[in-house]
């Protein structure tokens, strides 16, 4: 440390003396007040300071090392905290045991919506105590067989008694194609007497693509252009076991055509209308997308294209809010293969574990239509 005395009348004249001196740094160690005389002259009261300035350079070096340990320090002690908490307090945030947390994440990662799958593990949870949970495979089967409750199913098409079964939904999303593998099944496999009707007659294209099917099927088809039409041609068909009808697509915000599709379905009350959705639409959409529909009262949903999406909480998601039961999925564009019952235990699988799961079941899935 340098160490220097100062002298002078005031305080104020002294330390911006040292300051000039010695640096802002300095700090006044000394004060001591005494009277100085002067020859011929009178006693004058002065002051006595003594200042000092530390001169070591701090090591910067060291510093920073000392605040990386710091903070390593703090890092820990946080990370320790956290886990502390996770295991002693399973109740902390969302409720929810640690292991269960994981979960929640992988179905929010498949669009499970956040706080849906937060209650659905919760009521999960009251069932078990957090030991019964160590088991991991024991976990997710148990897990599968809970989400299978939220999802309702309606089982097949009861095919007797001339069934009038009505397609309806967005255009493009298989309508056309889910009445051909659906009128090949019960034809051939079931030997039904299929009828097929369709009322799309805003393009010519698509009465030949279900006139193709009827042919190849060897099923009769029938285009009606009426409201009154389709009433007098189901009518006529009473001797049939199943009449399937086709709709044209339509955008669902379209209230004229919705109106225009509600005279139709509206004409006799034993239509069972299926909404066909696609797995691929977000569960938003999904929602508004049957809030549309449902002025023509849907009573089931088919959820098509699994094969081209990639995830499945929109099932979910919608099954809880639109408590209608879901009757088929549709796999691929083959006809009839691509088509299967749908199985809750099975789409709540999918949910779970992903598509590759339910892929290499194809075989026993295909059995079940
Ligand atoms: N990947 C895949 N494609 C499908 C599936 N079902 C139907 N398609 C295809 O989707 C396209 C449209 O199918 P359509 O049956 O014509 O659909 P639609 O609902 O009748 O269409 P519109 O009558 O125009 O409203 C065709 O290329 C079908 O082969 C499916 O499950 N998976
Ligand atoms: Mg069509």
């Amino acid at each position: 440390m340098k160490v220097k005395r100062y002298e002078g009348r005031d305080i104020k004249e002294i330390t911006s003396k040292i300051k000039l001196d010695l640096g802002p740094e300095a700090t006044i160690l000394f004060v001591k007040e005494f009277n100085q005389r002067r020859f011929l002259k009178k006693r004058e009261k002065r002051l006595e300071v003594i200042a000092g300035v530390n001169e070591d350079k701090p090591d910067t070096g060291k510093l920073e090392l000392i605040h990386w340990e710091l903070k390593e320090l703090k890092d820990t002690v946080t990370q320790l905290r956290l886990k502390q908490d996770n295991y002693s307090q399973p109740f902390k945030d969302d409720g929810l045991y640690p292991v269960l947390r994981e979960f929640k994440k992988k179905l929010c990662d498949c669009d499970v919506d956040e706080e849906l799958a937060i209650n659905i593990l919760k009521d999960f949870q009251e069932r078990f105590t957090e030991k019964d949970l160590q088991n991991a495979s024991l976990l997710e089967s148990f897990l599968i067989k809970h989400i299978s409750r939220y999802i309702e199913v309606s089982g097949p098409i009861v095919a007797e008694q001339c069934k009038v079964v009505a397609f309806i939904g967005p255009t493009g999303v298989g309508k056309t194609t889910t009445i051909a593998k659906l009128a090949a099944y019960f034809s051939l496999m079931e030997r039904k007497k299929v009828f097929l009707i369709t009322i799309d007659t805003y393009r010519i294209a698509a009465v030949d693509q279900l006139k193709t099917y009827a042919e190849i099927i060897g099923i009769p088809l029938e285009v009606v252009f009426t409201p009154q039409e389709l009433l007098v041609c189901i009518n006529r068909n009473k001797d049939k076991d199943l009449i399937l009808i086709d709709t044209a697509g339509s955008n669902p915000f379209n209230s004229l055509r919705m109106e225009d599709l509600k005279k139709f379905l509206g004409q006799s009350p034993n239509i069972e209308t299926h909404l066909l959705i696609s797995f691929t639409t977000k569960s938003k959409e999904l929602l508004e997308i049957f809030k549309c529909y449902n002025i023509l009262k849907v009573h089931k949903i088919i959820f098509t294209k699994l094969d081209e999406a990639m995830m499945f909480g929109n099932i979910l998601n919608l099954s809880v809010r639109i408590n209608r039961p879901v009757s088929y999925i549709t796999t691929g564009q083959n006809v009839p293969d691509d088509i299967e019952l749908a199985d809750s235990q099975k789409l709540a699988q999918l949910i779970v574990k992903g598509k590759e799961t339910v892929i290499k079941d194809k075989g026993e899935l295909e059995k079940i239509i």
